[in-house]
């Protein structure tokens, strides 16, 4: 079963697995958490929300469970104005969630219960159910998740590039190694070839470093470098607090990251600035400015709790540019 009937034509197209996340409320060890705040997550979903919010036309393509979850995220999507037509509701299998607890100091543990979910069944099946969206589209946005739940998630995103080639749409690809599904040796060799098909590449030094097969460094340039030399078209650095750098072949631009004073979630912000920097290209617009965009959601993310919830309408996010422009205490 598929939702909506008379999809727009998209623009954008995302494919990936959306979760439900259960955020702990309070600050606490995940033994000791009683109470969670529900949330629609999944780095796909937040991108596709993203640049919706943004005022991009979005067709999502994934699976999610015949369940309250699976309705919540198919309501929630559709809600932001997503086209779910490419989002199947699978009978038999559930909804993937993770669980998160929430800590002042430390890494926060998450949880994940996705194996044999819905998501998980993802299969290029979906992607060709879409195929007749690919030549109305500009772009296709995966991520090196997807790939890592299973062999026919991973032939879904292949038959997904295959698909953008054939029609001109252009790729991005960000890397979000997730060392809870695999090792660094699996993904390296599942996500180099994904990558190097891309026109535009996202990372952080480390995931980079992984994917390119080279040492992690703290600023990820020489990994950008290794994987444009490979044939990725652009690498986006996500350096944190440092800002990004755009890698494309000797060319290299640099922007400093927005401060943000009393972070309140950081998950979420890479998704965040994905969306940002692909809405300003979709826009036509320069290199610096998607870099300022990029940051510009990142930060309107890390201040609100949930991975999407302070994703940022296109006022909202010329305000954070605006104020960052004007100096940080505007942004608090
Ligand atoms: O980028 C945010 C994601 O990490 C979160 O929404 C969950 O997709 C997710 C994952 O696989 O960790």
């Amino acid at each position: 079963m598929s939702m909506d009937r008379e999809p727009a034509a998209p623009r954008v197209i995302v494919v990936g697995e959306p979760l439900i996340a259960l955020l702990a409320t309070g600050s606490a060890p995940l033994a000791d958490v009683e109470s969670f705040s529900r949330h629609v997550a999944g780095a796909e979903a937040n991108v596709a929300v993203g640049l919706a919010r943004l005022g991009h036309a979005v067709l999502f393509v994934g699976r999610v469970g015949d369940d309250g979850f699976g309705l919540a995220i198919v309501r929630r999507l559709r809600g932001e104005g997503v086209d779910v037509s490419g989002l199947v509701v699978d009978p038999e299998r559930r909804t993937g969630l993770l669980v998160r607890e929430r800590r002042v100091l430390g890494p926060s543990e998450v949880l994940y219960h996705r194996a044999g979910s819905a998501g998980s069944a993802l299969g290029p099946g979906e992607v060709d159910a879409v195929a007749d969206g690919f030549p109305d589209a500009d772009w296709l946005h995966v991520t090196g998740i997807t790939p890592a739940l299973s062999e026919t998630a991973h032939a879904a995103v292949v038959r997904a590039m295959d698909l953008a080639r054939a029609n001109d749409v252009r790729i991005s690809f960000d890397v979000n190694l997730r060392r809870r599904l695999w090792s660094d040796e699996q993904a390296a060799e599942r996500l180099q070839p994904l990558a190097l098909r891309a026109d535009l590449v996202f990372g952080d030094p480390d995931e980079l470093a992984v994917v390119a097969g080279v040492e992690a460094t703290a600023d990820g340039l020489e990994a950008a470098r290794v994987l444009v030399a490979g044939g990725a078209g652009s690498v986006v650095v996500k350096q944190g607090q440092a800002g990004a750098t755009l890698i494309t072949g000797n060319e290299s631009v640099g922007s400093a990251a927005i401060p943000v004073s009393g972070i309140v979630d950081p998950v979420g912000a890479g998704d965040a600035f994905c969306a940002g920097y692909l809405a300003a290209v979709l826009d036509g617009k320069e290199s610096e400015t998607a870099l300022r965009w990029a940051n510009g959601c990142a930060a309107a993310v890390l201040s609100v709790e949930g991975d999407l919830t302070g994703l940022p309408t296109r006022e909202e996010l010329a305000r954070v540019v605006a104020g960052a422009e004007a100096g940080p205490d505007t942004l608090r």
